[in-house]
């Protein structure tokens, strides 16, 4: 991230998290209810933990917005923990009277084991912390702010979920039904697989075990000409793969078609280039995801994400105590049984984020004004070459 920028802080059962996102450009309308709509759609979903009654995310805006509009100074944002107050001293900055156990089991799948050996910490407690996947709600936060900024210039970003343990949607997602997929308790556009999913999910849970999935996102309106091949980094695929793959738990990222491609020739993968009907140039088909050479094509950008199951298990897997290596049964906590369509959400957000900074980067723009006008000028040449 280079032009637009952020950092979350804080701990799954502390006071709060909190975000700063920095380099929005100024003048953007904001409110804490734009901001909000995403955090209520993350808590979403069939197959979440208990946490999820106790929490009902709001944000706090406490820099960078002025009488509705960013400053373009950095946006600092927080999110509280109501479950923070049934912690008691657990998460105590100070050192309390009475610290409590320690976690000393890691569990497999989870940060908990390099964490520890990493950062040489004795109390797992440490790691399950700041390695939880709350932090996502600090930057979802982030993300609707991206999300308005890309609104502005007509591009919008939408997900759902494909697959779950092993059932997958047989329908595909057009804009008009993207917007509708928050009315599905697993955000699937397939009602049928939908159940399938569910029943998968519950079935899981009787056995103490957990289920991941898949889930797509899919961004209309980008604009043509972000991203570059003449530097890897710089390469927008590499920047949306990275985003996808910084959300925990996520295993796999595919762009377009993705790994079936690899078993198809050239000639069924690749997309015909077509006349558009306002002078520019189309594709017949958008089997590239919307990007070729590290470039945007103005094609929707399709992606998908590959998710694990959630490591936390009620029937846990075998482990060894830390330090002793005495062979015990895997650390149990309270957790989710799945949380896909959550980690949907969230891929929206990261999404929308690495793509306003590399449109950020590519059109520049100390204010919205500046920004919309330059992308606006791109599009406008791209009708005349
Ligand atoms: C998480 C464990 C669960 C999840 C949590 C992520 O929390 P708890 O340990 O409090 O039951 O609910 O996700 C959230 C709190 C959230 O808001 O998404 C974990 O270990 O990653």
């Amino acid at each position: 991230m280079t032009a637009l920028r952020y950092l979350t802080a804080g701990e799954s059962h502390g006071t709060q998290l909190t975000a700063i996102l920095d380099g929005c450009p100024a003048g953007l309308a904001l409110s804490t209810a734009d901001i909000d709509e995403d955090l209520a759609r993350r808590q979403l979903g069939y197959g979440r933990g208990a946490r999820q009654q106790i929490e009902s995310d709001h944000v706090r805006i406490v820099g960078g917005v002025r009488h509705g509009r960013t400053t373009g100074g950095p946006i600092a944002l927080v999110i509280g923990n109501r479950d923070a107050d049934n912690w008691g001293d657990a998460l105590a900055v100070e050192e309390p009277a009475e610290p409590g156990a320690r976690v000393r089991i890691p569990r497999p799948g989870h940060a908990d084991l390099m964490g520890a050996l990493t950062y040489d910490l004795e109390d797992l407690r440490d790691v399950i912390e700041r390695a939880s996947a709350r932090e996502t709600a600090a930057r979802t936060a982030c993300g609707a702010v991206a999300r308005r900024l890309l609104a502005g210039v007509g591009c919008h970003v939408f997900s759902h979920v494909v697959e779950i343990g092993g059932v997958s949607a047989a329908v595909a997602a057009t804009v008009e039904t993207l917007r509708t997929v928050d009315g599905d308790p697993l955000r699937c556009l397939d009602a049928a697989a939908s159940a399938g999913m569910q029943e998968a999910i519950a079935a899981a849970s009787q056995a103490g075990d957990t289920v991941g999935g898949v889930f797509e996102v899919v961004v209309a309106g980008y604009p043509a000409g972000v991203g570059t091949y003449v530097q890897p980094d710089l390469r927008l695929g590499t920047r949306l793969a990275a985003a996808l793959m910084s959300i925990p738990a996520i295993k796999g990222v595919e762009v377009g078609l993705g790994f079936a491609g690899a078993r198809l020739r050239g000639s069924q993968v690749h997309d015909g280039i077509v006349a558009g009907q306002t002078g520019d140039y189309r594709r017949a088909s958008n089997h590239a995801g919307g990007i070729e050479g590290g470039i945007s094509t103005g094609e929707d950008i399709v992606l998908r994400a590959a998710m694990k199951p959630i490591a936390t298990l009620m029937s846990p897997l075998p482990s060894v105590a830390l330090g002793t290596r005495a062979p015990v049964e895997a650390h149990v906590e309270r957790s989710d049984v799945c949380a896909v369509p959550a980690a949907a959400v969230v891929g929206e957000a990261v999404v929308a984020l690495a793509l306003a900074d590399a449109a950020l980067e590519r059109f520049g723009g100390r204010s919205i004004g500046q920004f919309s006008a330059a992308v606006e000028e791109f599009r406008r040449r791209l009708h005349e070459r």
